[in-house]
């Protein structure tokens, strides 16, 4: 991957933001998407965070790979530090949250009660873009009709949502990092559409995807395009798809482009299976 831009100037504006609004909060939600979990994980974040304790949410669980996700839960517990799998598109996610919430947060939960006050809490939700931050916030007001966020004046950076009576939630937009130096982890992240599709070359990416789950899924991906893998080069593999799926340009040429994306395609819509990478 040559050097790109990921890191637009929004996102440092958006990223200073949020530093100066966790001290507000009591607590963080940290959305991952489980289909690339570890990329996701934003060393910004860690300055922005501080001692604060942490609500991860393996997000996207519907596409993704049941058994690795076990072992990458143990990994993301600590102290003050709680995972949740979840489908943010899928009715239920209030339970999930509001009750790891309380866990979390017990000793908060605690002391408004000593004093027989309404528990009341307020989260950041973080996390890289297109990891469902939007989509889980919908999806946590959706019963409750006392939203703040909308009012006028309040800026698309700081919209407070109130999910219910004990609880308060701030959407953030999504954030990359500068310097994201490191190859494979820029990978993921444009596999997932956390990078604009703007940034690579759709070629480039679906290249790097084939190479990525011939290893690592190799009888999936066989499945689903109906092609051997064996000792073929990713482009071979790419050109063979497209001439099954009749994706070809005047003169019977593949057309790489339309090929590359719906490869691109069918991975972020879990066509391919349920992947974690
Ligand atoms: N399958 C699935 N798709 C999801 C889930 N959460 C979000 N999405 C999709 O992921 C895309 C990005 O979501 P969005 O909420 O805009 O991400 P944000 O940039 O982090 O706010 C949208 O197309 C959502 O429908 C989930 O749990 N499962
Ligand atoms: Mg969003």
């Amino acid at each position: 991957m040559e050097k790109i831009n990921w890191f637009p100037g929004h996102m440092k504006k958006a990223l200073d933001i949020m530093s100066k609004e966790v001290k507000n909060v009591d607590a963080l939600i940290y959305v991952l998407d489980s289909r690339a979990p570890f990329a996701c994980l934003n060393p910004e974040f860690v300055k922005i965070v501080g001692n604060k304790p942490i609500l991860f949410v393996l997000n996207k669980i519907d596409l993704a790979d049941e058994a690795k996700i076990k072992e990458i839960k143990k990994n993301l517990l600590d102290d003050n530090r709680l995972v949740v799998e979840l489908n943010s598109t899928a009715s239920g996610a209030i339970k999930t949250i509001q009750s790891s919430l309380e866990k979390l947060c017990f000793n908060i939960f605690e002391k408004y009660k000593s004093r027989g006050i309404n528990p009341f809490i307020r989260a950041m939700v973080i996390g890289v873009p297109n990891c469902g931050k939007s989509t889980l916030v919908n999806n946590l007001c959706g019963g409750y009709k006392a939203t703040t966020g909308n009012k006028p004046g309040v800026t698309k950076a700081k919209q407070w949502v109130k999910i219910s009576k004990n609880l308060e939630l701030l959407d953030t937009p999504g954030t990359l990092w500068p310097n994201l130096s490191n190859q494979e982890i820029g990978k993921k992240l444009a596999f997932i559409g956390s990078i604009k599709d703007e940034v690579i070359s759709s070629e480039d990416l679906a290249l790097l995807l084939i190479e990525e789950l011939r290893k690592e899924y190799k009888t999936m991906f066989e499945n689903r395009f109906a092609v051997e893998t064996n000792e073929k080069s990713s482009i071979e593999i790419l050109e063979e798809i497209a001439k099954k799926r009749k994706y070809l340009i005047k003169g019977g040429e593949v057309d790489y482009e339309r090929t590359a994306k719906a490869i691109i395609d069918d991975f972020r819509k879990g066509k391919i299976g349920k992947i974690t990478l």
